[in-house]
């Protein structure tokens, strides 16, 4: 009897994990296909070429580098996170959204708020398929 509870709990489990797999990665596995960046911010700008253009559909995976805190947003993806010197940030996305996006500051240092006063960073092209 516990024998058998056991063995439904651990295929229920795995059930779960499974699907939630399929609604995060709509099916395929993350790491395979992936289109990774590294991205280095340097005296409050990005370093480089400063837009990367992508396929729809494309697993993306932005790597950030930067030599002071910001607080980084890329529009239409909705994604806002904090990097630091010293580590790296990575955004991790399937770019579903045709278009062009730009990623802004949101302050650099301990500067809080939204403020886009000093234009975009950088820009991400999503182009259809
Ligand atoms: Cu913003």
């Amino acid at each position: 009897m516990r024998y058998s509870k056991y063995v439904i709990l651990t295929f229920l489990t795995a059930v779960t994990f499974q699907t939630l797999d399929t609604v995060k990665l709509a099916g395929k596995a993350w790491a395979q296909n992936t289109s990774v960046h590294t991205i280095t911010i340097s005296h409050r700008k990005v370093q480089g070429k400063q837009t990367i253009r992508f396929k729809q559909g494309d697993q993306v995976e932005l790597k950030w580098r930067t030599d002071e805190k910001v607080k980084l947003h890329l529009h239409g993806y909705d994604i806002e996170k904090t990097v630091t010197p010293g580590e790296t940030l990575t955004m991790k996305f399937y770019a579903k959204a045709t278009g062009r996006f730009p990623v802004t500051s949101h302050g650099f240092g301990e500067k809080k708020g939204h403020s886009h006063g000093t234009g975009a960073l950088f820009y991400i092209e999503v182009h259809p398929k």
